[in-house]
């Protein structure tokens, strides 16, 4: 069976589309048996064509097609997320992944729903189908929605025109030969789509996602603005997301690298990392309203190195360098505290006098676990944290992924690229993977994954950091899904039930 058919309307874009689509030595065996069909223009003559199709795994339809969002101009690409005609609708779930690879391409990809009209559609009528939502306009992607059923289908359309300059005659269009070499590029893409398409397993990581001290963070600055109105200005990401960074942004929250950029009496809310006494001193100075949402279990680590400091002893904190909360506990301590990244660093230590030593909350707990291990072999007085300074979340999350390492293929940690806790998933992942290291990648959503990792990963494990919102797994999942059928299952290894109270600042 033919792995994948690319459908067109026209002859010149199915030649565009074909002359991209020589093989690929990389893929070897694995190369996906595509077929570049040619079904003429418009919807009788596509629902014609798609009922004499051979079978195919999977289907795609592409070629020219006509922008009705204001943001999309001729040469960009509209990859469907769900194609629409009257009042049906097919919805496409793999299109953040496609429209994520198209743009690891070099393509300006973007996603958004497309709408297949009976006729050429111009003027009011072009501009009536622009207001009910759709992105952009084609002539043959319903009928051949319809024909895929429930196999995987993607729809991806080259903007030739716009509203307000509409094509009238493709023979005379501007830019065919940039758009003719736009569908050559895409075709290799919807061969790595086909070859990423196939039933799979998702097993999601328990405990993922928030912890106690995200949503209590978050949950402050949400309330700063109900109470104070906005602007309410934030000092660095009040967690390492983008997305709640973005979304917060959008709800009047203004982020700042620096007090120096808050005006004076303004509401300023301290990030869940933490900050040094001389920052708290500034924000006094400059007669800020502080709101503080440094987790509890970072000011704990905070009240730790006063203690040992004020009893004399060096203060080596095991950590990583520039990280927000290492700067906010070493500046507890200034000239009492000593950076520790590794095994090695210790060995360099000079201390003097008495050792004590704490850790970052977000470390992987098996490297923390070595660090700390040669500070008692070289100092066997060093007094550790009372506890565990790497925290609950922290814990829980990386034991989570190692139990569903051992059974994937490949991991995705959901996450930005500046969450400590979420790139040392990863790494946990890759190093406790069944048969030496699983493939292990942290995503900050369903773009970034590489369709290239899915080829053959029958079992994907799922996880995210403590500074994810749920919702982005939720997207990740719903991608795979649009490459075929979907088992999930959780695998939960803990139940967790901490809370934290709110500043008084923004209690109720
Ligand atoms: O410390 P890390 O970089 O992991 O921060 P985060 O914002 O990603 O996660 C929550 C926290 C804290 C402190
Ligand atoms: Fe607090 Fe741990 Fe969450 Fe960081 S990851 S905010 S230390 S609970």
């Amino acid at each position: 069976m033919t792995d994948l058919i690319v459908c067109t309307a026209l002859g010149m874009e199915a030649r565009a589309v074909a002359r991209g689509l020589r093989p690929r030595p990389d893929l070897g065996s694995d190369h996906p048996r595509v077929r570049v069909v040619r079904i003429g223009m418009g919807p009788d003559r596509a629902a014609r064509a798609a009922a004499l199709l051979p079978p195919a795994a999977a289907l795609a339809v592409t070629g020219f097609g006509g922008a009705l969002h204001d943001g999309l101009r001729p040469g960009d690409v509209l990859v469907a997320t769900e194609v629409r005609s009257g009042d049906r609708v097919w919805p496409c779930p793999s299109a953040p992944l496609l429209a994520g690879e198209l743009v690891r391409a070099g393509l300006p990809a973007r996603t958004g729903p497309l709408v297949t009209s009976p006729r050429i559609v111009t003027g009011r009528a072009r501009h009536a189908l622009a207001r009910e939502g759709a992105y952009a306009v084609d002539m043959e992607s319903a009928p051949l929605a319809a024909a895929a059923g429930a196999r995987p289908f993607a729809a991806v359309r080259v903007i030739v025109d716009t509203p307000d300059a509409p094509l009238l005659n493709l023979a005379t269009m501007g830019g065919a030969v940039a758009a003719r070499r736009t569908l050559a590029r895409i075709g290799p893409v919807l061969a790595r789509w086909a070859a990423a398409t196939g039933p799979r397993r998702v097993l999601l990581a328990s405990p993922r996602s928030f912890c106690a001290g995200v949503e209590r963070a978050i949950e402050i600055v949400e309330r700063a603005l109900d109470r104070f109105g906005a602007p309410v200005y934030v000092r660095k990401q009040i967690v390492h997301n983008i997305h709640v960074v973005r979304d917060l942004e959008r709800r009047g929250a203004v982020f700042v690298d620096d007090l120096a950029e808050v005006p004076e009496g303004s509401i300023t809310v301290f990030s869940a990392h933490g900050v040094a006494p001389a920052v708290r001193e500034e924000a006094a100075r400059r007669g800020l309203r502080v709101v503080d949402a440094t987790c509890p279990l970072v000011a704990k680590v905070h009240a730790e190195a006063r203690r040992f400091a004020a009893r004399g002893d060096l203060v080596v904190l095991i950590g990583h360098a520039g990280h927000e909360e290492v700067e906010g506990v070493l500046g507890e301590v200034p000239g009492a505290g000593v950076l520790v990244e590794d095994e090695a660093g210790v060995a360099g230590l000079r201390p003097g006098r008495g050792v004590a030593y704490l850790t970052q909350t977000t470390l992987a707990a098996d490297e923390a676990g070595r660090v700390s291990a040669a500070i008692r072999r070289r100092f066997p007085d060093a007094e550790g944290p009372r506890g565990d300074d790497i925290c609950y979340a922290t814990t829980n999350r990386q034991h989570a992924v190692r139990a569903v390492a051992a059974e994937a293929d490949l991991v995705l940690v959901v996450g930005s690229a500046n969450s400590s806790n979420a790139l040392r998933l990863t790494e946990v992942a890759a190093r406790f993977g069944h048969d030496g290291a699983p493939l292990a990648r942290l995503v900050d959503g369903p773009g970034d994954v590489a369709l290239d990792w899915l080829r053959g990963a029958r079992t994907v494990g799922l996880t995210a950091g403590a500074s994810t919102p749920g919702a982005m797994v939720d997207a990740v999942v719903a991608a795979l899904g649009g490459l075929g059928p979907l088992e999930v299952e959780e695998l939960r290894v803990t139940e967790e039930n901490v809370e934290f109270t709110l500043p008084k600042e923004v209690r109720p």
